[in-house]
């Protein structure tokens, strides 16, 4: 039997909107541990991380080197502690399922999933992430997980960011819409697999998805998705900071989450940028908590 661990991390350091720290709340609410259960999942609720108010912080820019990166300390906290809780549910056996929060968390996933792994990640969302200090448009650390975890740039002496055994070939991004041309350069430059929307309109998601975890989980140890609720389009998930028009339909991100759980490859997860201050009745922390138990296997019949 699957074990999974939940691991809340109510933080929106990384986003330039409040409220998406309340997403780790809006999804329990909307029942994620009796969904995992029902899959057939042996679930435990590890709570949450806890996170110091933004309100008692200062914004002011601190990176790496020169560049611009709001809450940058605040951001290294969580991920250092969310990376420790990682690497120990793995190492009990369990499957680490992070609540954000912001997609900075990210960076504490892979962080703890592959410092004594080498690990593939499919980031499902509709940006690519791929943002550093000095290439940010908004100084948000949430478009910069990706490029933190593989050490990009400014990325790469620092020490609670670089995920070890992690690399641009095991890494597939799926539903991009909205990419900034920094993170153009690289996705050309350095062997990610990386599908558009027109790759999902033209090949289906099917395919789409499985040559995605195909690409993901060669050669490692297993696989870290990342599901980013704005991933899906904004009529099926309005409570996400920064929506894009033109995003997967709740059948296609269905259908995806099942393809997920047939690979066989999950090692670890998360559900980020849910914020229920942007939402209708709680819809999208629902869609989070359907869209994880489709993962971890439940099927209609
Ligand atoms: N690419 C933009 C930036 O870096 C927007 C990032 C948007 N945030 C996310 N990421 N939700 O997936 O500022
Ligand atoms: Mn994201
Ligand atoms: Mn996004
Ligand atoms: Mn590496």
């Amino acid at each position: 039997m699957t074990r999974v661990r939940i691991i809340g991390a109510p933080t929106d350091y990384g986003a330039n909107r409040r409220g998406v720290d309340m997403g780790p709340s809006a999804i329990r609410y909307a029942g994620l541990a009796d969904e995992l259960a029902g899959a057939g999942v042996d679930v435990v609720d590890a709570g949450d991380l806890t996170v110091p108010r933004a309100e008692e912080r200062d914004p002011d820019t601190d990176a790496p080197a020169e560049g611009d990166a709001k809450f940058l300390h605040e951001v290294a906290d969580v991920c250092r502690r969310l990376a420790d809780e990682t690497e120990e549910t793995l190492a009990e056996g369990s499957v680490p399922l992070a609540l954000g929060g912001d997609h900075s968390i990210a960076i504490g996933s892979l962080v703890g999933a592959a410092r004594d792994a080498d690990v593939g990640a499919v980031w499902f969302d509709a940006h690519a992430d791929l943002n550093t200090p000095s290439t940010t448009p908004s100084g948000n650390v949430h478009g910069m997980p990706l490029a933190a975890a593989l050490g990009v740039d400014e990325f790469a002496d620092t020490e609670w960011a670089n995920a070890p055994g992690l690399e641009p070939e095991n890494v597939a991004l799926v539903g991009l819409r909205s990419v900034d041309g920094a993170e153009v350069e690289l996705l050309r430059e350095h062997g990610f697999t990386a599908y558009t929307m027109s790759d999902i309109d033209e090949r289906g998601i099917t395919d789409v998805t499985e040559d995605a975890l195909a690409a993901a989980s060669a050669g490692v140890d297993g696989v870290h998705v990342s599901l980013d609720l704005d991933w899906l389009d904004p009529n099926e998930a309005p409570g996400v900071g920064t929506p894009v028009r033109g995003g997967v339909t709740y059948r296609e991100a269905h259908s995806a989450m099942e393809i997920v759980d047939d690979a066989d490859c999950l090692r670890s997860m998360e559900l980020v940028e849910v914020n229920p201050t942007l939402d209708q009745h709680n819809e999208t922390a629902e869609l989070a908590t359907e869209l994880a138990a489709s993962a971890f296997g439940k099927r209609v019949i």
